[in-house]
């Protein structure tokens, strides 16, 4: 394990002013995302795509430290036959790759999963390595559900919590830097109290699994879901509320010496991540650096803009710029909601 390259990485990925894209839509997924802007998932449909983000000079260059990948998409060539991970190193941005394999029902937990894929994983780790592959990210899913007993249960905490600890050591031993990504959903009806809990709950358990599998913190990037109110609860709890038990339950469970912190969106709407993020940061200093690693909040409007149509790439790269130029900002806490009217209006 080279440590110092590890943390120079770790260290890149929360770079001032930058955040990451997360990229990597399954298949299932991406055909979500594409049937809802009447495009076909085709692989050269999926290509065009992303070719369009990763050759967004603006946005890469100025706000996007990384970008993580499908496997396909880290075996793509554009249609000028160069790598799409050398398209994103080139405009200065570290390519990242997605190795879990995807959830699969809990064995005993009725409605809960566990994220699979770590057989193997050391000897893909090395392929992807030479792929250009300098950070990974295996993500975790919490569901909260009342009921008898009541999601999530002991079991799916602790299991998916050794299973990312697992992937998080075997990446170091192989030189890639781990984004480790326990998921509580926002889906659910609960309070943003009930999320303060759970989150908690969730990433004391996740510190002490990565303790006890030697993991250096100072080598990963630890990418939690915020403390907001499930999306189907009437009572939205303000930004402000958002940012204060974010930052209190981030202060309680996340040792300083993890590298960074980058949330994922989880389904809030583009502004609303952004502004959330800002909040977060202006309550600092804090521990860590806090920026993004979104996958919708920062997709959403380009995919829209560029609904197959070569002609749209354009449009859809300002809209990506921008929104990356957002949540840069927002990333050092200083980002202004005129912005947004302003560059609107433009
Ligand atoms: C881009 O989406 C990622 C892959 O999702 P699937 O495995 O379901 O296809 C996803 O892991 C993403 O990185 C995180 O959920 C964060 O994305 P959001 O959209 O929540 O910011």
């Amino acid at each position: 394990m080279n440590r110092d390259e590890l943390v120079r990485i770790a260290n890149a990925m929360v770079a001032k002013g930058k955040g990451i894209l997360a990229a990597d839509e399954s298949s299932g997924t991406i055909k979500k995302r594409f049937d809802a802007i009447g495009v076909e998932s085709t692989e050269d449909n999926r290509r065009d795509y992303r070719e369009m983000l990763f050759r967004s000079n603006e946005a890469m260059k100025n706000n996007i430290s990384g970008v993580i990948l499908f496997d396909e998409t880290i075996r793509q060539k554009a249609k000028d036959d160069t790598p799409l991970a050398k398209i994103i190193a080139d405009a200065g941005s570290l390519p990242g790759i997605k190795v879990d394999k995807g959830v699969k029902p809990l064995f005993g937990c009725p409605n809960e999963t566990i994220t699979e894929g770590l057989d193997g994983l050391g000897e893909r780790l090395v392929e992807y390595r030479k792929l250009g592959a300098r950070f990974a990210k295996w993500r975790a899913v919490i569901d909260i559900a009342a009921g008898t007993p009541p999601i999530p249960s002991h079991t799916a905490i602790h299991t998916n919590a050794h299973a990312l600890a697992r992937y998080a050591a075997i990446c170091q031993e192989n030189d890639i830097v781990p984004i480790v990504e326990p998921e509580v959903l926002m889906d659910g009806a609960h309070d943003i109290d009930t999320c303060a809990h759970v989150t908690e709950w969730v990433l004391k358990t996740q510190f002490q699994e990565l303790f006890y599998q030697r993991v250096m913190l100072e080598g990963i990037v630890l990418k939690p879901n915020m403390v907001i109110s499930g999306k189907k609860n009437a009572k939205r709890a303000s930004p402000e509320e958002v940012a204060e038990k974010t930052v209190t339950c981030l202060k309680n469970c996340v040792p300083g010496a993890v590298a960074g912190i980058a949330f994922l969106s989880g389904g809030q709407a583009d502004e609303e991540a952004t502004e959330h993020l800002d909040l977060i940061n202006k309550l600092g200093p804090l521990p860590w650096p806090v920026t993004f690693s979104y996958g919708r909040a920062l997709q959403h409007l380009p995919q829209k803009m560029w609904s197959g149509k070569a002609e749209n790439a354009a449009a859809a790269q300002r809209a990506f710029a921008h929104r990356a130029r957002m949540n840069g900002l927002a990333s050092q806490g200083q980002w202004k909601q005129d912005l947004e009217r302003v560059e609107k209006a433009a």
